[in-house]
């Protein structure tokens, strides 16, 4: 049973509600699979047909529970799994079985047949051990030759079920060169809030008022989306800063429609309201935090008017929405996944954004009040036996110091460079799309040009195409584990059908690729339940228990637990100065810096390229590249776009579905015309992953020099009729 909270005053019915707003947005209920109202009947069982349990893999985030009606053998259908904590299931979720059973599915393991560099690649079919074989003598014939560093592990935007495993690979293998798409990807935001010392305050049922920093879950976590609907009609103030009117959006009480990239004077801004008009909390800023009379200084410069001159945003909103920040407490505080991040000043913009739940002092001291710590298994990467040997020898060490000092895998963004002067030699990718990357191109060829590289995903994609050997990777569906956690629940996915062809689990060929390395006994010699066994043993439970509950073991919390109350800085405070941040020759302070390809950094360029240049936010269909051959998805966004402001597109003398020409000064690629309030003027947003206008030929690479993250948000670009 969901618990009901009580709603004081009027409450809106919520289908009501959801009506009037428009939130459930363009492609349907499958957009807010949250809410109870709008969830899917549940199917009736037909003779013959067995219902078997698993998790969603359509979207990174991997975590919905998804019923699979089984029959013969085959997947049927799809249903929300009702007793799992997580889900039910987006419109990606419905559609899986297309992705399941896609023709175009690799099936078995390849190898290439011409030079690599030839216009397509020549395929062969291999079996697996010689796959597995041939991976494992070319890369330790690169160890032997230059040392296991020049080795890359490389995971995408696959998560749970490839990265530990990969992970564990590498360090065994005795390369610290193991990269993930968190290099362009939240891992950012982590980093900024570290520095300072503590994350989010999140939402609780205590919460009066939220702000949304650049979030869309209505797009792009939509199993988070009940949450916000159900803090509404609770009558939580809800603020969003968003430089779109995003379906999200409609929730807010206040929307802070930003230029891109200027979230750090806006933040600055909103602290100078709170601090001046004394709404913030004296105690907490005495006791718990670090350089606050310079921060007090320093924000003093971002008067609401002249935070309107470079945010956009009227000075009178921004002291509406300081006010009602800091005095409803307590607040909570959401920010994006990436678009805070996805530009040259973003960690130093993250870092002022979330020093306002220190000044509130909203944000928990680790280890003040006991708590229960959180479900979770054995590590099994290692990583923290094993890389601090090898640290001196990872990639990214003298380019991202501040990177290398908080995160366990290399910052991967310059791996055209490692690879030009030969720091990385031959590469294992899992789950890789060089399409992330901006100037792609670059990355392509540096895939290219490694004397060895080996991939495995569900299609041969351009990616795909750029590797020696090609193995078949296996679905959600197909295969066993990895052990998910949803609250207090414990979960086991089994294969809920057979692979098809020869596909296999990602762990599962890891480990048979570790026996061919000879590295057996550091991976239960290829044997996966007893992996599972030792990563479950501090649950108290084994896999062979787990895989008899097909909805999962909740496990009882413990005893709440208590630490030495501190943050984890230097200082053991928040610290709106950082010290690490000093050292590294950084501001301690999150000073504002405008993106220097922006408006007011560089008026010359825009002239020429007038339009802020806004790339990769989440469409609700697609998962970055996935998905454009699912002809259920497909037929919800046909065409690449862009989306523009009625204002800006009448004066180009573009119509609506025409197609445009989006140009930035690294070159052009055609979309269709998407006239829309969506966008602000000035503003245009163009979505990623789309092969025939793929959006990373013009983005820049210009990298956040604290966190190495390209600027893919506050570009510039003009846009014409085709
Ligand atoms: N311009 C611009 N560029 C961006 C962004 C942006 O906002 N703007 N966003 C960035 C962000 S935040 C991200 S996360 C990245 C996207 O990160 P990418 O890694 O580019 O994501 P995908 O395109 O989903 O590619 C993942 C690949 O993994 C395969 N795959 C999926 N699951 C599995 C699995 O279980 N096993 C294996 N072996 N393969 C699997 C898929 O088929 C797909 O080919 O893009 C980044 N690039
Ligand atoms: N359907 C779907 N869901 C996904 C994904 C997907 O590909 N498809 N990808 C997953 C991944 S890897 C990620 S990282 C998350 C991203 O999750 P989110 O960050 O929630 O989603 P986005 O749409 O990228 O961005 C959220 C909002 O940020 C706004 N924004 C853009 N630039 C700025 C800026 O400079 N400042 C501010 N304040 N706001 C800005 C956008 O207008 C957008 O409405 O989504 C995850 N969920
Ligand atoms: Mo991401």
């Amino acid at each position: 049973m969901r618990h009901k909270p009580f709603i004081p005053g009027r409450r809106l019915d919520r289908r009501t509600f959801l009506k009037a707003s428009g939130v459930l947005g363009a492609a349907g209920a499958g957009l807010l699979p949250g809410a109870s109202t709008v969830r899917a009947a549940e199917t009736e069982i037909a003779a013959g047909e067995e219902i078997r349990r698993s998790i969603c893999d359509m979207c990174c985030i991997g975590r919905c529970g998804i019923e699979v009606l089984v029959k013969e053998g085959r997947a049927t259908r799809v249903q929300p799994f009702r007793d799992y904590p997580r889900g039910p299931i987006c419109v990606k979720g419905q559609s899986i079985l297309l992705q399941l059973y896609h023709p175009d599915r690799l099936q078995y393991p390849m190898k290439r047949t011409n030079p690599k560099g030839s216009a397509r690649a020549a395929w062969q079919r291999i079996s697996w051990d010689e796959a597995l074989d041939t991976i494992a003598e070319r890369l330790d014939g690169i160890r032997r030759k230059y040392g296991a560093e020049k080795v890359l592990f490389y995971a995408g935007d696959p998560k749970d079920a490839v990265r530990p495993n990969l992970q564990r690979l590498a360090l065994k293998f005795g390369s610290p060169n193991y990269g993930t798409e968190s290099s362009v990807c939240h891992r950012a935001t982590v980093l900024a809030t570290s520095l300072n010392g503590a994350g989010s305050a999140g939402l609780t049922p205590d919460t009066r008022a939220v702000i949304l920093w650049a979030q869309n879950p209505a797009w792009a976590m939509a199993c988070e989306m009940e949450r916000l609907v159900q803090a509404k009609e609770r009558g939580v103030k809800i603020i969003d800063v968003d430089p779109r009117l995003a379906p999200t959006t409609k929730l807010a009480d206040i929307h802070l429609q930003l230029r891109p990239g200027t979230d750090g004077a806006l933040a600055l801004g909103m602290a100078r309201v709170i601090i001046n008009e004394g709404l913030y909390d004296e105690d907490f800023v005495r006791d718990w935090t670090r350089g606050f009379e310079d921060f007090r200084d320093y924000v003093q410069q971002f008067t609401p008017e002249k935070v309107e001159t470079i945010t956009g945003v009227a000075a009178g909103k921004l002291v509406a929405a300081a006010r009602m920040y800091a005095s409803n407490l307590p607040t909570g505080w959401i920010t994006s996944a990436a678009s805070t991040v996805h530009h040259w000043n973003g960690c130093q913009n993250h870092r002022a954004i979330s020093a306002m739940t220190a000044l509130t002092g909203t944000v928990a001291v680790p280890g003040m009040e006991p708590s229960i710590p959180p479900l979770s298994f054995r590590d099994i990467t290692d990583w923290k036996t094993l890389l601090p040997p090898l640290r001196d020898k990872r990639a990214d060490l003298k380019d991202f110091p501040v990177w290398e000092q908080f995160v366990q895998e290399i910052q991967v963004n310059r791996l055209p460079e490692y690879v030009g002067e030969g720091t990385l030699r031959a590469g294992l990718f899992v789950g890789c799309n060089y399409r992330m990357w901006p100037q792609d191109h670059l990355y392509s060829k540096a895939i290219r040009d490694m004397e060895f590289a080996a991939g495995a995903d569900f299609w041969l994609t351009p990616t795909m195409e750029l590797m020696d050997i090609a193995l078949p990777a296996a679905t959600s569906l197909e295969r066993l584990g990895p052990i998910a956690i949803a609250e207090r629940t414990v979960f086991l996915p089994q294969p809920v059908v057979r692979p098809i062809g020869e596909a296999r689990g990602d762990m599962e060929w890891m480990w048979d690729l570790a026996k061919h390395m000879g590295m057996g006994a550091d991976f239960w010699n290829g044997d996966i339940l007893a992996t599972l066994d030792w990563q479950l043993e501090p649950l108290g439970i084994q896999a062979a228990d787990l895989m008899k509950e097909p909805k999962g073991m909740v496990i009882p919390p413990g005893k709440p637990q208590s630490g030495k109350p501190g943050f984890k800085t230097p200082s053991g405070k928040f610290e709106l100065k950082s010290a690490v941040l000093e050292k590294a020759g950084f501001d301690g302070l999150p000073v504002y810096r405008e993106p220097p390809e922006g408006p007011v950094a560089a008026p010359q360029m825009a002239g020429k390229y007038p339009l802020i240049f806004n790339t990769g936010s989440r469409e609700p269909m697609y998962t970055h590249s996935r998905h454009r051959n699912n002809p259920r998805l497909r037929e919800l966004q046909p065409d690449p776009k862009v989306d523009i402001h009625p204002i800006d597109a009448r004066a180009r003398g573009i119509q609506q579905g025409e197609d445009a020409v989006v140009e930035t000064s690294a070159g052009g690629i055609t979309v269709k015309a998407n006239i829309t309030h969506l966008a602000q003027p000035g503003v245009v947003h163009v979505y990623h992953g789309w092969p025939q206008a793929d959006v990373n030929t013009i983005t820049a690479r210009t990298l956040d020099p604290i966190s190495g993250f390209p600027a893919f948000k506050s570009q510039l670009c003009q846009v014409r009729k085709a």
